[in-house]
C-alpha cells in the first residue's frame, strides 16, 4: 500500500489524492505530512493571553516534587492548570459563538420571513411553530401564523442578549437535569453574555481557578446546546420544513461531467435553500443549455450539504476532508461558501483548475475568491447571479477531468419528531417502542457519534470502525455532521445495513420499524436534536429520570474544530459520557484532565473520555452503557416470552 492509500479508507478520496499529486496540486493531506503539530500547543500548555508571553508550561517529563511544580508557571504565575483550563474554555467560547452567530442570522431571517419581507420563505411547519411558541410563552389562541411567528422571532432574538434569568429552551430538559444545573449554578442566561463572560474570565489575570473556569465553560457550552444550536435547528425547521426520511446520494461520484456543477459548502442553509428552488428556473436552465450543459447539478459539502440533503435529498459531494478534492475532479464550476470549516486553501486549489470560489457571507471572505454577498431580501437574485457565474464558467473547464465513480445511496432525515412518528405511528407517536426495546435488551443502548474529519488520522476510519462496532453490539447510533457523511458513504444509512452490520437484536427492531441502524439527524447544530431525542426517551419513562440515567454515550473520534469541543462540553454537562479521539487538548495538566474525565461524573453526572483507538473507544462506551443498564436493573436482556395455549395450560396446571 502506498503512503497515499493510507490517507483515507474512502476510495474516491484516494483517487482524487492521486489526481491532485499528478496535477501538481497541494492539499491538506500533503501539508499534514510536511507540518507536525506543535507539541506544547497540542497539550494546551501554551499561553499567549498577554504580551509577556507566549509562555510555555508543558507537562513534566517525570514525577515532580511540590516545589518543582510550584515553579512551573508562566511569567504572571499562571499554572499549567490555569493555562490548560483557559485554553479549553476559549475553545468552548469560540465553538458556542460559531453555532450561536449562525443561530442569530437564522432568527433574523425567520423574523423577516414572518413579517413577509423575504420572497421565497414561508412558514412550512406550523406544528413546530406552535411548539416553539409554547416553549417561549407566546400566545397562540386564534392569532394568525404570521403574528405568532413574529413574536417567536422577537423572543428568539432576545435570547442572545438576555441579561438575566434563564434561556427559555432550558425548560425542555428533564426536571432532574435542570435541578443539577441550578445547584451547580450553570443555568445559562443570555447566549452572548455567557460567551463574553467566558472570554473575560480567561483574559490575563482574571479567573485563575481551573475548576471555576471549567464550570463557567459548562454554562457557556449549555448556552450553545440548549440555546444557540437549538435555536438554529428549531427556527430553520419552521420555514424550511422538519426533515422526514428521504433518499439521498453521497460521495464525489454525484458530480456530473455533462452538467454545470455547483457545490454549496459551509453551514447556513438560507442561501442553499433558495438555490434549490432557483436552479429549476427556466431562465437558468436555458442559460445552462446555451453553454452546452445538460442542466445544473447542485451538490453540497459539509453541513450546508446536510441541511439541504435532510430536507430535499440534494446530493452530497463529501465531508470536510473532501472539500479540496471536489475541486480536484476538474468539474466543479463554482464552489459557494458561507461560514465555518472552509479551508483557505480552496482558493489555491481552485487556481489549479477552473473552479470559481465564491464567498457569500459578510463575515467570511477569502483572499483570492469572488464575493457575492447574500442579502436575504434579495435572495433569489443573489442565487441567480451565483448560478450564472457557474454557468459562464462551464466552458472554462480544463481537459484534466476525472470524476470518481463512488456514490452511495442513503436514507436520511431523522429529526427527533420523525423518529417519534416512525416508532409509534402518526396517531400514537411515541418513543415507547424504543424504550421498550432498550428495556427488553434488543437494543443495548444509544450512541451519538458526531463531528469532523481530522487530517492527522486516516480519513473516515476511526468514525466508521467505531460506528460498526457499536451497531454490531446492538447499540443504535445517531449521527450528525461529517461522521454522518462517513456513515452514508460506507453504506450504513440504509435499512438493509441493519441485517448486514447490526447485531440480531438491533437488526430485528430496525427491520420491524424499517429504519437503518444508524440514523442521520442532520448538521452539527442539529446535535440539539440528539438532546431532544434523549429527553424524549427520559420523559417516556422506564429508563430513569435524567439523561445521565440512560444507557447512552457520545463520541467524536475525528474531531478538529472548536465547535466540537463546545458540543462535547454541553453533552457532558447534560449528563453524557463523551469520548473524543485524535488528540486531547488538556494533557498538559493532570488536574484539569482528571476533573473533566473523572470528577465531572460526581457533579454533572457526565464526563469526558479520550481514546483514539476506535475499538477501544467502542469498548469504553459499551461498558458505560452496560453500567447504566445495571443501575436501571435491566442488565439481563429480558426477551418478552409469548406463551402459546399449551404453555399457558401447562403453567395453569402447575
Ligand atoms: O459543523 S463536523 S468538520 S462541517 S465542525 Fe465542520 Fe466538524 Fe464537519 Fe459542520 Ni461540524
Ligand atoms: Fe504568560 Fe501569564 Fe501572559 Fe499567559 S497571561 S502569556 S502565562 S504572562
Amino acid at each position: 500500500m502506498s503512503d497515499l492509500e493510507k490517507k483515507s479508507i474512502d476510495p474516491a478520496t484516494i483517487k482524487m489524492l492521486k489526481k491532485a499529486q499528478a496535477d501538481g496540486c497541494e492539499t491538506i493531506f500533503d501539508r499534514a505530512d510536511a507540518m507536525k503539530p506543535c507539541p506544547i500547543g497540542a497539550e494546551g500548555s501554551c499561553c499567549k493571553h498577554c504580551a509577556m508571553g507566549p509562555c510555555r508550561v508543558p507537562a513534566p517529563k517525570k514525577k515532580e516534587t511540590v516545589s518543582e511544580k510550584a515553579k512551573r508557571m508562566g511569567l504572571c504565575g499562571a499554572t499549567a492548570e490555569t493555562i490548560s483550563a483557559r485554553n479549553f474554555a476559549r475553545m468552548v467560547a469560540a465553538g458556542t459563538s460559531a453555532h450561536s452567530d449562525h443561530a442569530r442570522g437564522v432568527a433574523e431571517v425567520f423574523l423577516a420571513a414572518a413579517k413577509g419581507d423575504i420572497p421565497g420563505f414561508r412558514i412550512q411547519d406550523e406544528q413546530k411553530l406552535y411548539q416553539i411558541a409554547m416553549d417561549f410563552g407566546v400566545e397562540i389562541g386564534d392569532r394568525s401564523v404570521q403574528e405568532i411567528a413574529t413574536d417567536v422571532g422577537h423572543k428568539a432574538l432576545a435570547e442572545f442578549g438576555r441579561q438575566e434569568g434563564e434561556l427559555l429552551f432550558i425548560k425542555r430538559a428533564p426536571l432532574k437535569r435542570q435541578e443539577i444545573w441550578k445547584n451547580l449554578g450553570v443555568v445559562p442566561r443570555g447566549v452572548d453574555r455567557e460567551v463574553v463572560e467566558l472570554m473575560h474570565r480567561t483574559h490575563m489575570g482574571v479567573d485563575q481557578d481551573y475548576k471555576d473556569i471549567l464550570i463557567a465553560a459548562a454554562r457557556c457550552a449549555l448556552a450553545d446546546g440548549w440555546g444557540g444550536s437549538m435555536t438554529s435547528t428549531e427556527l430553520q425547521d419552521v420555514p424550511f420544513g422538519n426533515p422526514v426520511p428521504v433518499l439521498g446520494h453521497i460521495n464525489l461520484g454525484v458530480l456530473k461531467k455533462g452538467e454545470v456543477n455547483v457545490v454549496v459548502h459551509g453551514h447556513e442553509p438560507l442561501l442553499p435553500e433558495i438555490m434549490v428552488g432557483v436552479v429549476q428556473d427556466p431562465e437558468i436552465q436555458k442559460a445552462a443549455k446555451a453553454v452546452g450543459a445538460k442542466g445544473i447539478n447542485l451538490a453540497g459539502m459539509c453541513c450546508s450539504a446536510n441541511e439541504i440533503l435532510m430536507r430535499h435529498g440534494i446530493p452530497v459531494a463529501g465531508n470536510f476532508l473532501q472539500q479540496e478534492l471536489a475541486i480536484v475532479t476538474g468539474v466543479v464550476d463554482a464552489m459557494v461558501v458561507d461560514v465555518q470549516c472552509e479551508m483557505q486553501s480552496l482558493a489555491q486549489v481552485a487556481k489549479c483548475y477552473h473552479t470559481k470560489l465564491i464567498t457569500t457571507s459578510a463575515k467570511a471572505k477569502i483572499d483570492g475568491a469572488m464575493h457575492i454577498g447574500f442579502e436575504e431580501h434579495n435572495a433569489p437574485n443573489v442565487a441567480k447571479k451565483i448560478l450564472m457565474e457557474a454557468i459562464q464558467n462551464f466552458k472554462n473547464r480544463k481537459p484534466n477531468v476525472e470524476i470518481p465513480s463512488e456514490s452511495s445511496d442513503m436514507v436520511v432525515g431523522f429529526s427527533h419528531e420523525t423518529i417519534n412518528y416512525l416508532l409509534g405511528g402518526v396517531f400514537r407517536a411515541s418513543y415507547r417502542p424504543l424504550n421498550d426495546n432498550i428495556i427488553n435488551g434488543r437494543i443495548r443502548g444509544i450512541a451519538g457519534v458526531v463531528g469532523c474529519n481530522n487530517a492527522r488520522v486516516t480519513h473516515d476510519d476511526p468514525n466508521l470502525t467505531l460506528i460498526k462496532e457499536l451497531i454490531k453490539n446492538d447499540v443504535i447510533v445517531l449521527v450528525t455532521g461529517c461522521s454522518a457523511m462517513t456513515s452514508g458513504k460506507m453504506g450504513l444509512l440504509t435499512p438493509e445495513a441493519a441485517r448486514q452490520f447490526a447485531g440480531d437484536g438491533l437488526a430485528s427492531v430496525c427491520e420491524a420499524v424499517g429504519i437503518p441502524p444508524v440514523l442521520h439527524m442532520g448538521a452539527c447544530v442539529d446535535n440539539s436534536r440528539i438532546l431532544m431525542a434523549a429527553t424524549a426517551v427520559v420523559k417516556d419513562g422506564g429508563l430513569g429520570d435524567d439523561i445521565s440515567d440512560l444507557p447512552a454515550a457520545g463520541a467524536a473520534l475525528e474531531w478538529m474544530s472548536e465547535k466540537a469541543i463546545a458540543i462535547g462540553h454541553y453533552f457532558v454537562a447534560s449528563g453524557v459520557f463523551t469520548v473524543f479521539g485524535t488528540t486531547w487538548p488538556t494533557t498538559g495538566s493532570e488536574e484539569v484532565t482528571k476533573l473533566l474525565f473523572e470528577e465531572f461524573e460526581n457533579t454533572f453526572k457526565g464526563k469526558w473520555g479520550f481514546e483514539p483507538d476506535p475499538l477501544k473507544a467502542a469498548k469504553l462506551m459499551i461498558e458505560h452503557i452496560d453500567k447504566k443498564r445495571k443501575a436501571l436493573g435491566i442488565d439481563k436482556a429480558r426477551e418478552r416470552v409469548l406463551f402459546d395455549m399449551a404453555k399457558r395450560r401447562e403453567l395453569e396446571a402447575a
